[in-house]
């Protein structure tokens, strides 16, 4: 296989207004009939080349006549075809052996589709690209007892009987799309239905499929679609366009969720929750999910992409809007931080290893493989870069001004940036870099104060370190928000965001009568790294006096893990003592702001501590962090035990101020987990518990300190909760992520479990993605067994579903921090995958990069 390049983009020869298509559906064999109205848009491409895969073709027909086609890599090829014509296609699918879950599969009873980004090839031949676009009416046909659901986008037009206890639905969606937005369900489910009024007074019914028996679990997504209709109407001017919106909730599902036009379809992870099933966590990711899928409907479907090297023009849009969403309904600080969080923990990790590619890539062999952290989160940093530079209002002129220019049209991420430009007048040629360079910049800081002039003087030097993917960088255009602080808590702070365009560039400020501490990158001003010695007394005024709480609490992980490097370079023997105070402090405030304060006291991640430096030892860095909580709990086990006494809250309710005392008491019983009289505590926390956010905090305490009651609690919460999916996942993963020397045979017992299935991916990803991204100790045995056991797994899984493979393999390819040892180990590993025959192209593009 070949790589794509965006700089070998072409506009396509031919366009299609129109399309009608029929599905007759059956398990085994679902006829499509594809008709379709073809115009030639560029007279020098004389055939038609349509693209197809795993396809049975029964028939094509040109204006009527039944015509040959020949067969090409891609698909088929029609030779010296019409100027206009009508094209009818008929194929025949298998839905129910379609395990990689792209195209139609069944999902548990009900059938549905994927088809973002290629899997609209897998149902019919077609012009399988964004920038064709046309407008859909679809018929679906089947059983009226399995499937007494029949939907496709748009609105319903029309539905009968049909012979042999078969029924039909018509559906027509009037937006032209491309065919990655197409959707269709056929399936039996329970409903819960809504309605909501537009701005201007439209009244959109509001549907919402979930299995049998989930009606109870689906009104807090429909209340958040809800929420997410009105904010876009009050944020951004933009109202929804059709009569109806449906969303569907499956169980067998590669991604978190699908924008289809009118038709999202949803892994049922991010719709269902209630209080004894769900977290507060599930809770609010469900509320992002719907509205990111909400949210699409202008950035992604009325305004698309050119092609798929663009993913980000509708990804990283539409990921800062859910997160400015999320923000106003929750506690922006804490949404913030946990943003942060992805970026340090994931995205870096990504930018170092050997997929490194820019927000826009220039090279792709396979596309699923660009639904990265990258494109997705990185791209939100862009857009919010964005929104940072040209202010509030500035950016809404700029998104007023790409709507209305793109409104119906398949775009580019340099359109984005011009309407961007030409709505405030700004030059943003130097700010174009973050979408072709890839990389995480590192700004260098030199910091002086001179008493006498009262001058703070600030030299910034931007540099980033050459990536896999492109050796020589450029310097960007990044916003440093900085915030001033006097160390002695006494006087006025400033804040203010320095706008660094060279490679090196001097700020100076005046009247800094008092000794300043300063806080680089408030609010994770840019995603960037920031090279900057400052001093644990500094530290400490940035996190007592700093306004911004992002930048509170980043001092404090830096103190924190600037401790634990300290205890695992010098092999463990002495703790400094600034951690210890800072946590006395801490808890003495826990209750003014818990959300925050909870975040504080947690220990900077495994993952987080990895990317400060070039390479680590993997033992004495979980050594030492171990010893460092440890520490902690025990110093000040009294105060841990009397704060989640005083966190205990009434019935349950997903509601702020709840949710913030449940994360503190869930930090408290992670600590008072590591001491020696928190039995009692945490058997009788689980015992009380109303709710599953509470009750996994008990078993994930008890979990990470290996303590013999985590089995027998285990043992009970299976019992109660082994009919249920999405419960027992969380099951799954508590077990796969235990780290103890036993843990292989506890994969392997987890994977003959009854409740296992290799072609669910939820459960895959339960399991091996929980071993693989967080059992740090079982995944990086010296030995090399972790790897041994991953790379098993992905051959028979890559058979099954490559997608789903592909994301498990990245702890292993981001493998340049580890030790020789392991290095070497991994590489051994790579190469077995590398050298087997039927490879997918997703994991062949990983292997070989990363080798
Ligand atoms: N477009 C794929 C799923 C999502 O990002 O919404
Ligand atoms: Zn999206």
């Amino acid at each position: 296989s070949r790589a794509m390049k965006l700089a070998d983009y072409q506009a396509p020869g031919f366009s299609v207004s129109d399309i009608y298509l029929e599905f007759d559906l059956q398990d085994e064999q679902t006829r499509v009939t594809a008709i379709s109205q073809v115009q030639r848009v560029d007279s020098a491409i004389r055939d038609l080349e349509l693209d197809g895969k795993k396809l049975i073709l029964e028939g094509l027909w040109i204006n009527g006549t039944q015509t040959e086609v020949s067969l090409t890599e891609q698909g088929i090829r029609l030779t010296e075809v019409p100027d206009q014509f009508e094209l009818r296609i008929e194929t025949l699918i298998d839905p129910v052996n379609n395990h990689a879950l792209e195209g139609l599969y069944k999902s548990g009873g009900a059938f549905c589709t994927q088809c973002e980004a290629q899997g609209f090839r897998r149902i019919t031949y077609f012009l399988d690209r964004p920038d064709v676009m046309a407008r859909y009416r679809v018929k679906v046909i089947a059983d009226k007892q399995d499937c007494p659901y029949l939907l496709a986008n748009g609105n319903l037009i029309d539905s009968g009987d049909a012979e042999q206890g078969r029924h039909w639905a018509l559906w027509e969606d009037p937006f032209p799309k491309p065919c990655y937005l197409f959707a269709l369900v056929a399936g039996d489910f329970d409903k819960l239905e809504d309605q909501f009024t537009t701005h201007s007074g439209r009244q959109v019914e509001l549907q919402l499929f979930v299995d049998k028996g989930n009606v109870s679990r689906g009104q807090h997504a429909l209340d958040s679609l809800k929420k997410a209709m009105a904010w876009d109407e009050q944020k951004y001017g933009l109202e929804y366009d059709l009569d109806i919106y449906m969303i569907v909730a499956v169980d067998f599902f590669n991604m978190g969720a699908m924008e289809n036009k009118g038709l999202n379809i949803f892994n049922s992870k991010y719709v269902l929750a209630d209080a004894a099933s769900a977290t507060d966590q599930d809770y609010f990711n469900i509320e992002s999910v719907i509205a990111h899928e909400y949210f699409h409907n202008w950035t992604g479907n009325r305004v698309t992409c050119r092609d798929w090297f663009q993913l980000s023009l509708k990804e990283g849009l539409t990921v800062f809007r859910d997160q400015q969403f999320s923000a106003d309904m929750a506690s922006a600080a804490i949404v913030r931080i946990n943003q942060v969080r992805v970026m340090r923990e994931h995205q870096f990790a990504e930018d170092s290893g050997p997929m490194a590619h820019p927000i826009r890539p220039a090279e792709v062999m396979e596309m699923n493989n660009f639904y990265s952290v990258t494109v997705y989160d990185k791209g939100a940093e862009v857009i919010r870069m964005l929104h940072t530079l040209l202010g509030e209002q500035g950016f809404r002129k700029g998104m007023d001004c790409y709507i209305s220019r793109h409104d119906g049209q398949a775009v580019t991420c340099d359109d984005f940036v011009q309407a961007m430009e030409d709505a405030n007048q700004r030059d943003l040629s130097l700010f174009r870099g973050w979408y072709s360079q890839s990389g995480t910049p590192v700004i260098s800081v030199d910091c002086e104060w001179d008493e006498s002039t009262q001058q703070l003087r600030l030299d910034l030097t931007q540099k980033t370190p050459p990536t896999a993917d492109q050796a020589e960088k450029q310097p960007l255009h990044i916003p440093v928000a900085i915030e001033v602080v006097p160390v002695s808590g006494q006087g006025e702070g400033r804040s203010e965001v320095l706008s660094l365009t060279g490679q090196q560039q001097r700020f100076t400020f005046e009247n800094i009568s008092a000794e300043p501490a300063v806080a680089l990158l408030t609010g994770f001003s840019a995603p960037v790294k920031v090279d900057y010695q400052s001093t644990p007394g500094h530290q400490l005024a940035v996190i007592l006096y700093a306004s911004d709480p992002v930048a509170r609490w980043d001092a404090c992980q830096q103190l924190v893990s600037d401790a634990i490097f300290t205890i695992a370079q010098n092999d463990a023997r002495t703790v400094p003592d600034f951690p210890i105070e800072l946590f006395a402090g801490l808890l003495e405030q826990a209750q003014t702001e818990p959300a925050l304060i909870a975040e504080m006291l947690e220990l900077p991640s495994f993952e987080t501590l990895a990317q400060q430096r070039d390479r680590i030892d993997v033992d004495a860095l979980l050594g030492a962090r171990k010893q460092l909580k440890t520490l902690l709990a025990e110093k000040f086990s009294a105060q841990w035990q009397r704060l989640f006494i005083q966190l205990s809250n009434p019935q349950y309710d997903y509601q702020q101020q709840q949710v913030e005392r449940r994360r503190l008491s869930g930090v408290c019983l992670s600590y008072l987990a590591c001491t020696e009289a928190s039995l009692d505590i945490l058997r009788q926390a689980y015992k009380h518990s109303d709710n599953m956010t509470d009750t996994l905090a008990v078993l994930k305490a008890c979990q990470a300190e290996n303590l013999p009651l985590f089995d027998e609690l285990m043992q009970d919460f299976e019992q109660r909760w082994h009919d249920d999916p999405l419960v027992m996942d969380k099951w799954f993963a508590l077990h796969a992520g235990r780290q103890h020397p036993g843990c292989l045979s506890t994969l392997q017992l987890l994977m003959s479990h009854g409740r296992y299935s290799i072609n669910n991916p939820n459960r895959v990803r339960s399991v091996m993605g929980t071993f693989a991204f967080y059992n740090t100790e079982g995944f990086h045995r010296r030995d090399g067994s972790g790897y041994r056991f991953l790379t098993d797994y992905l051959l028979e899984l890559d058979a099954v579903n490559p997608q789903v493979a592909a994301r498990l393999i990245t702890p292993m390819i981001q493998y340049a921090k580890l030790d020789e040892n392991r290095q070497q180990k991994i590489r051994l590993q790579l190469l077995r995958l590398f050298e087997h025959k039927s490879l997918s192209r997703d994991l062949y593009e990983k292997v070989q990069k990363a080798l």
